[in-house]
C-alpha cells in the first residue's frame, strides 16, 4: 500500500503517487502503526557489474516475492547519481520503506536526510555509508569486508611463509571509494606486515572481469616478476586469468591468485587450479532483508547492524561445495 505523507495529509497536499492505490484511508503501518497490510519498497541496487550483483538482485527479487512485499526496484549501473534520484523517486512515490547497497561510501546524508523528513525508514544493504548520523537509516545488513580483507592476508601469510624476499603483489581493487574497496584494502594490508611482500601495482578494475583483464594486462607489461594477484572480486580475478593466460603464464602456478566472494565461475577456477583461495562473500540477503522490513514497520526494534556468515574456500573445499553452489 503506497504511504500518504503525515505532513501532506496534514496539509492536503497528497503526492500524485499517493493517491493510487490508498482509497483515501488513512496511512498505516510506519514505525507506531504496525507494518502496512502490504508493504511497498523501493530498492535501489549497485548495478549488474558481477555474478555476486547478479546473485543478490536474485535474492531480493526472489525474497520481496515469498514476503509478498512489492518491489520498485531501480538498477544504477554503478553511479550514484541514479542511486540519489532512485530514491528521491521512492520518497515521492510515498513507498512505505527503502532499501539500497550504495556504491560509494560517501555523499548520501542529504538524500537519507529528506527520507527521514518523510518519515520512511531506509535499511543499507551490502554495503555501507560513512555518514555520521547513525539515526539516518534503521539498520545495515551485509559482510564485514574488513574481516575479509584479513582472511585473504593470512592466506597469503600462509602460502608464501617460506618464501623468499620480494613477493611482488598486485592489487585489482573494487570500485573506487566503495566500502568493499576500502575494507578488503584496510583488512589485507593489516596482517600482510612481512616486509618482504611488495605490492607493485593496485588500481581498481571496477569489479568487472572486463576491466579487470584490461588492467591485469597492463600490470603485466610493466612488471615480469608478479607473484600474486590479490583481486577484490572473483569476477576481476577471472579477466585477470584471461590476461595472465594471454601473457603465456600459468594463473595458480606462476601467478598465485586469491580472490573474494566465492561465486559459482570463480569456485570453477578454484577447482581448476586458476585461483588458490577465495574468501566467500554472500549475496544471499534477499530474505533478511525483508523480514527486517517488516519488523522495522511494526515497530519492533531491530539490530543496526546485522552481518552475514561466510566462510573460505581451498581447491577441495570448492570442489566439495560447487555442486550445490546456489550463485
Ligand atoms: C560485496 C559487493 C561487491 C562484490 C562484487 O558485498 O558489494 O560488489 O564483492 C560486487 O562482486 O560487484
Amino acid at each position: 500500500m503506497l504511504k500518504r505523507f503525515a505532513a501532506a495529509a496534514l496539509g492536503g497536499l497528497l503526492l500524485a503517487g499517493g493517491l493510487a492505490g490508498c482509497g483515501g484511508e488513512e496511512p498505516s503501518g510506519g514505525p507506531s502503526g504496525g507494518a502496512p497490510d502490504k508493504i511497498v519498497m523501493g530498492f535501489s541496487q549497485v548495478g549488474a557489474e558481477s555474478g555476486w550483483r547478479t546473485a543478490n538482485t536474485q535474492s531480493i527479487k526472489d525474497a520481496a516475492a515469498e514476503a509478498g512485499v512489492e518491489l520498485k526496484f531501480e538498477d544504477a549501473q554503478q553511479k550514484q547519481e541514479n542511486q540519489i534520484r532512485a530514491i528521491r523517486g521512492f520518497i515521492s512515490q510515498g513507498v512505505d520503506i527503502i532499501a539500497f547497497s550504495p556504491v560509494v561510501e560517501s555523499g548520501w546524508d542529504a538524500v537519507l536526510g529528506e527520507a527521514k523528513a518523510a518519515n520512511i525508514p531506509v535499511i543499507l544493504t551490502d554495503r555501507a555509508v560513512d555518514s555520521a548520523d547513525t539515526s539516518l537509516y534503521k539498520v545495515f545488513i551485509g559482510s564485514d569486508f574488513v574481516k575479509e580483507g584479513e582472511k585473504a592476508g593470512e592466506w597469503v601469510n600462509t602460502e608464501f611463509a617460506s618464501a623468499a624476499a620480494p613477493v611482488n603483489i598486485v592489487v585489482l581493487e573494487g570500485t573506487t571509494g566503495s566500502a568493499p574497496a576500502n575494507d578488503r584494502k584496510e583488512g589485507f594490508n593489516k596482517v600482510v606486515t612481512d616486509p618482504k611482500f611488495k605490492t607493485i601495482a593496485s588500481q581498481t578494475g571496477e569489479f568487472t572481469r572486463a576491466k579487470g583483464k584490461e588492467v591485469m594486462e597492463a600490470f603485466l607489461q610493466a612488471h615480469k616478476d608478479i607473484d600474486l594477484l590479490y583481486a577484490h572480486n572473483d569476477d576481476m580475478g577471472l579477466g585477470a586469468i584471461e590476461a595472465i593466460e594471454a601473457a603465456g603464464k600459468k594463473p595458480g602456478t606462476d601467478i598465485k591468485i586469491v580472490t573474494v566472494d566465492a561465486v559459482k565461475d570463480g569456485m570453477q577456477a578454484l577447482v581448476d587450479g586458476k585461483i588458490n583461495f577465495i574468501v566467500e562473500c554472500s549475496p544471499l540477503l534477499g530474505p533478511q532483508l525483508m523480514d527486517l522490513a517488516k519488523k522495522v514497520l511494526a515497530g519492533e526494534t531491530v539490530p543496526q547492524r546485522v552481518v552475514t556468515i561466510e566462510t573460505t574456500f581451498n581447491q577441495q573445499q570448492a570442489k566439495d561445495a560447487l555442486p550445490s553452489r546456489k550463485y
